[in-house]
């Protein structure tokens, strides 16, 4: 068995059973004028990790194993938008709204679009997800189980907000989940390494973390 040195302890992984998770990468969370900008939040720090999750992406498409991308976004009628979220927090502009990037979180809005840098290829499966989970709503569980993906890698944002809730959720439905700790971020340091720690903590109780070097070398090895 093929491992990749992690923290709380090596993660033990067949290649077959792999596949990257990139979570949100959009424009959305990452520009200013955005639904991260909306809230208050310093984008910057999302910036930052772009050429990290970029060379993530690019190992595991070396190495032929599958990526999926997902982007939070919501139809353009509501139908898949409570009130309850899109009136929460009291943001300067709401989801649907029209913004700088056009309406803000709505399915083919130039702003609700993934990053040009990590823009996914033909073939790699995009899950267009109205929650924080991937799995809420969409078909993530069923073409995960069509790739005979056990085992996930996780990157992207934000790592306590959709990053963590995905990574929960795939861990009670019985993946083996290890989150890239330079290849997430979020708008809050503390919460980044609060998320981190909870993880792991336990003996795993969530999953693992390592870093993308760590990652990429268990997989090159393998
Ligand atoms: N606000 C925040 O931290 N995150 C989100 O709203 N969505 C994701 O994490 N993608």
């Amino acid at each position: 068995m093929a491992e990749i040195e992690a923290l709380p302890f090596p993660f033990a992984f067949k290649p077959e059973a792999m596949a990257l998770v990139v979570i949100d990468m959009q424009r959305d969370f990452a520009e200013p004028g955005g639904f991260g900008a909306s809230l208050g939040n310093d984008v910057s720090r999302i910036t930052a990790i772009v050429p990290t999750v970029k060379r993530l992406l690019e190992g595991f498409r070396a190495a032929g194993l599958p990526v999926i991308h997902t982007m939070e976004c919501h139809k353009a009628d509501f139908s898949d938008l409570p009130p309850a979220k899109r009136n929460r927090g009291n943001p300067s502009i709401r989801i649907g709204d029209i913004g700088p990037m056009g309406r803000v979180l709505i399915v083919g809005e130039p702003g609700t679009a993934i990053l040009d840098e990590l823009a996914p290829l033909p073939g790699e499966i995009v899950i267009e997800k109205p929650g924080k989970g991937a799995f809420y709503a969409t078909s993530f569980g069923d073409d995960l189980k069509r790739l005979g993906a056990q085992q996930l890698v996780f990157a992207g944002v934000t790592t306590e907000v959709c990053v963590q809730t995905t990574m929960r959720e795939a861990n009670d439905r019985g993946y083996e989940c290890l989150l890239a700790e330079d290849a997430t971020e979020s708008y809050f340091p503390e919460f980044k390494t609060a998320a981190l720690a909870m993880i792991r903590a336990q003996g795993a109780i969530v999953g693992w973390t390592a870093t993308t070097d760590q990652v990429l070398e268990g997989i090159s090895n393998a």
